[in-house]
């Protein structure tokens, strides 16, 4: 037999220069010991010789079964992935801190609402809800906004969304929501997206669902970014305080940067250009220190004020006016550290939101009562088993210990014999304690049966409230986007359907919707059930009236060329910072450009892949030449018409006007000189709603 030189092992692999990483990794995590000269070794710790060819015989023969090293690896890597989140599975998630800035002690005896300046670790997830893990991060989806709160009474999960309301009222309706919206079962497509037959079918039959699909077809589930985004706890849930009084709660996070949209044609162009916009914008943000931050206010009020809203507050398709109820602000959740690594901490993190403490309770809505049932079923079987929160990103930070015991994936070693309470054998294992979680005693009598309740029956007031409190820019936006998802809809009596139910909201929004799908008059509406009511507008509902006047936390696009000008490219740089925006050097290659002095200026993004979808505003800094040449180039000229198309501030110095009037750019406000950089930052902190008009042809 001849002998053969094993090739590569650790050979094949020089260790990189760098001192070895820390000995331990993670956020409590730590039993992840590295060895510390960089030993690459089998998870039994056997030191590995070869890691480049599995064990043959001979150098063309067959593998062995006896290569234990390979079996590990491979049996390992087989089993990497876990089942998905059947909804919110693309998911982007970072620690921060939360700390408190007003008590409610008057409220509630959770510490966490009463102790100022208590600074409580927190751990994020935000989501789109349709698509699977791998998809899109700018679908037109609700997002979901979940925050752990490793509190010193322990864990406390608000899982939220963007959209304070729901599409139905009750969760016996959820997974068929569910299966509606996510890809056809037959086909395997769309994938995460509303516009199909199976999801509009669903909402013509559940006019419930009219206020929530508002919300939907409205520019808020078209983020700009995940740190301009709000966040409801939805439901209305009960605060307990010293006395075992009750109140009402809602919660809400408010952006500090104010919110921010994306238009839908860019929201379609960034899925393109980059899928992970939204990952790579928190990255981005949290790595370069602009650490986002929300604060967290509530609603509160009594059961004699909710006895006396024109709407039931337990039911989830209905929000609480702030004109009605004033939020108060009372703590500032900062975002300011990403996750070690994203399977074991965003993958693995498990919300629920029965996750409370003393001090805080539920209401009776329908919803959240079957949600307390499902987030821990769920976890079940995404993480395999009931000791999910021994995982560390959902370990409590405070002390835990009861007599459960055993089960997959068990990684406490509990000591002792005693493993049951009460027993007198063990005289420090855990006990109850008086001052524990306690339930609001409420009475909720009642007969037995599948009821629902006359005061959820009216389905359209507050969509009509919601609609009639937007701009009129938002309203086209959201016609158009009624038009666009319906369009997509194969079926005409669901598309009649749908427009039926928008008559009840607003006459003028289901004509112009019923002309968009070419319709000969508008179809029949289903009868309302009960009266409805004419609430007057809520600005607060908007999103152009919670934009700040600020491009903080924004990004803008320079695109340059050998020969721009060196000083008029710097005195935007300049101007861009100090707004507290960000800037990209956009140019027709990588590398460096030599400008018009000669001096060089690295290039963050080639042209063709760096569209200007992915900014804010851009400038445009060309000498007369190159402005000629790119002209010619088909990506230069979509940079600018996109610009304009989606209605940003555009700078341009004199070299660039070739290329303006090549893609159609027509002067306006938003159109500013180059040097003028305090326009261009005064314009490019909203967008140029005036221009759309003339642009595109809105519903
Ligand atoms: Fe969820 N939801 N949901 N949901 N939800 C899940 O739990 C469910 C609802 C929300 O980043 C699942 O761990 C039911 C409302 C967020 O990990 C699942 C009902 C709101 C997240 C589940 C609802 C939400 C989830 C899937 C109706 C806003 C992602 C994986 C009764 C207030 C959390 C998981 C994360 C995730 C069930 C309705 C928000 C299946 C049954 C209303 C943000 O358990």
């Amino acid at each position: 037999m001849t002998k053969t030189k094993a090739a590569g092992g650790n050979a094949g692999t020089p260790a990189p220069a760098t001192t070895p990483s820390p000995t331990t990794v993670g956020n409590g995590g730590e039993w992840h010991q590295q060895a510390l000269d960089n030993t690459l070794s089998t998870n039994q710790g056997l030191p590995i010789a070869d890691n480049q060819n599995s064990l043959r015989s001979g150098p063309r023969g067959p593998t062995l079964l006896e290569d234990f090293i390979l079996r590990e690896k491979i049996t390992h890597f087989d089993h990497e992935r876990i089942p998905e989140r059947i909804v919110h599975a693309r998911g982007t998630g970072v620690h921060g801190v939360f700390e408190l800035t007003k008590s409610l002690a008057k409220y509630t005896r959770a510490k966490i609402l009463t102790e100022v300046g208590e600074q409580t670790p927190v751990f994020t997830r935000f989501s789109t809800v349709a698509g699977g893990a791998g998809s899109i991060d700018t679908p037109r989806d609700v997002r979901g906004f979940a925050v752990k709160l490793y509190t010193k009474e322990g864990n406390w999960d608000l899982v939220g969304n963007n959209i304070p309301v729901f599409f139905i009222q009750d969760a016996i309706k959820f997974p068929d929501l569910v299966h509606a919206v996510k890809m056809e079962p037959d086909r395997g497509f769309p994938q995460a997206a509303t516009a199909h037959d199976t999801f509009w079918d669903f909402i013509s039959l559940t006019p419930e669902s009219m206020h929530m699909v508002m919300w939907a077809m409205s520019d808020r589930t078209l983020p700009r970014s995940l740190r301009m985004i709000e966040g409801f706890g939805v439901h209305s849930f009960r605060l307990i305080n010293e006395e075992g009084q009750s109140a009402f709660v809602k919660f809400h996070w408010r952006p500090a940067l104010g919110l921010q949209s994306t238009i839908w044609d860019e929201a379609v162009k960034i899925a393109g250009a980059d899928p992970d916009f939204h990952r790579r914008d928190m990255f981005e943000a949290i790595s370069s220190g602009a650490f986002p931050a929300w604060d967290l206010a509530v609603q509160l009020f009594t059961q004699e004020q909710a006895d006396g809203f024109p709407f039931d507050h337990l039911d989830p398709t209905k929000l609480i006016p702030e004109e009605l109820i004033p939020l108060k602000v009372i703590g500032r959740m900062t975002l300011n550290r990403w996750p070690n690594n994203f399977f074991a901490e965003t993958e693995q993190v498990a919300f629920c939101p029965s996750h409370v403490v003393p001090g805080i309770d539920f209401s009776n809505d329908p919803l959240l009562q079957g949600r307390l049932f499902s987030y821990l079923d769920t976890q079940l079987s995404r993480l395999g088993g009931p000791n999910f929160h021994q995982i560390p990103v959902n370990a409590p930070k405070c002390p835990f210990d009861n007599h459960q015991r055993d089960g997959h994936m068990q990684m406490s070693q509990p000591v002792g014999r005693v493993a049951y309470e009460p027993n007198s054998l063990s005289a420090d294992s855990p006990r109850e304690r008086a001052d524990g979680f306690h339930s609001m005693p409420a009475e909720d009598g009642g007969a037995k049966g599948r009821i629902r309740a006359e005061s959820f029956g009216d389905h359209y007031s507050q969509a009509r409230q919601f609609f009639i409190s937007q701009t009129a820019i938002e309203q086209a936006h959201m016609a158009s986007a009624l038009v666009f998802e319906l369009s997509k809809v194969e079926h005409p009596h669901i598309r009649a359907a749908v427009v039926g139910h928008l008559r009840h909201i607003d006459k003028a929004l289901a004509t112009r919707v019923a002309s968009g799908l070419g319709m000969d008059g508008l179809p029949d509406s289903p009868p309302t059930g009960t009266p409805l009511r004419q609430f007057d507008p809520s600005p607060a509902l908007q999103i152009i009236g919670k934009m700040k006047d600020t491009l903080e936390g924004r990004a803008v696009g320079l695109l340059v060329s050998d020969g721009s000008d060196r000083a008029v490219v710097a005195a935007l740089v300049a101007a861009i910072a100090k707004a507290g925006a960000s800037h990209k050097v956009i140019a027709p290659h990588v590398g460096d450009v030599v400008l018009g002095d000669k001096s060089r200026l690295k290039v963050d993004g080639q042209l063709a892949g760096t569209p200007s979808v992915m900014f804010d505003a851009v400038a445009i800094v060309l000498s007369a030449a190159a402005g000629a040449e790119l002209c010619k180039e088909a990506a230069a000229v979509d940079f600018v018409r996109d610009a304009f198309g989606h209605l940003k501030a555009i700078a341009a110095d004199d070299g660039a006007q070739a290329l303006l009037d090549k893609a159609g750019v027509v002067k306006d406000a938003g159109v500013v000189g180059a040097a003028d950089t305090r326009q261009f930052i005064a314009a490019a902190k909203t967008r140029q709603w005036a221009r759309e008009e003339s642009l595109r042809k809105l519903a």
